[in-house]
């Protein structure tokens, strides 16, 4: 697949310490990504990253709910939710970018999951799917079509920024190796590593290896 270097940009999403292992979310194998992802940032002329951003006692922490463990799932006022171990606590150096992420060529950096109450897994919308961030506007703006997404994780915020970037009209393709997912057991109303595929697959989101990648 070619690259267009003026239309195309690659969005990081996540790649920040609290989801490498040994981190307060541990992604398995969410280190790997990193060499993998600076690989490609060469290729590309425009990048964008996310960075998962939370206050402390954010709704989406386990611990902010009597009784409740991480990885259970819990009814918010927008909908089900997954309740996570306290992470990507806003202005901690496990919350920063990635220090060994190559960031010379990012534009732009979405923050997302500050409100309180609502977690934002998406760098499009909140996870209420109507309060936006504001990268749909500045990618308009700069006049990208094509996203092509990395980082982590599979399963949620890439999942979720890839499902809708296409549901708002960007082509979306999805850079597997340079992804890992969480992996949450089934039922309780999860969603598996297989499940977020099949429902990316169905809005047309397209799934290709970095090596598959040439600059145009
Ligand atoms: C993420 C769960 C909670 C992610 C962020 O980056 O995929 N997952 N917060
Ligand atoms: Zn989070």
């Amino acid at each position: 697949m070619q690259i267009y270097p003026d239309t195309d940009i690659i969005g990081v999403v996540d790649v920040q310490p609290t989801f490498m292992p040994g981190g307060e979310l541990p992604v398995p194998g969410g280190h790997e990504v990193v060499p993998i992802i600076n690989d490609l940032l060469t290729r590309f002329a425009h990048a964008f990253v996310t960075q998962d951003w939370h206050p402390p006692g954010h709704a989406s922490f386990a611990s902010a709910h009597s009784g409740k463990q991480p990885y259970d799932t819990h009814a918010l006022p927008y909908g089900e939710q997954v309740l996570w171990p306290d992470h990507g606590i806003a202005g901690t150096p496990s919350a920063a970018i990635h220090p060994e992420l190559d960031q010379s060529r990012v534009q732009v950096v979405i923050r997302k999951g500050f409100h309180p109450g609502i977690d934002s897994y998406s760098a499009f919308f909140e996870n209420d799917h109507r309060t936006p961030t504001g990268l749909e506007g500045w990618l308009r703006q700069r006049g990208f079509t094509r996203l092509f997404l990395c980082g982590l994780a599979t399963d949620f915020c890439v999942a979720w920024s890839a499902e809708d970037a296409a549901r708002l009209g960007f082509e979306v393709v999805v850079i597997e190796d340079a992804c890992r997912g969480i992996g949450l057991p089934a039922g309780d109303g999860r969603t598996t590593i297989d499940e977020a595929r099949d429902r990316l697959a169905a809005r047309g989101v397209q799934f290709i290896a970095s090596s598959g990648l040439r600059i145009g």
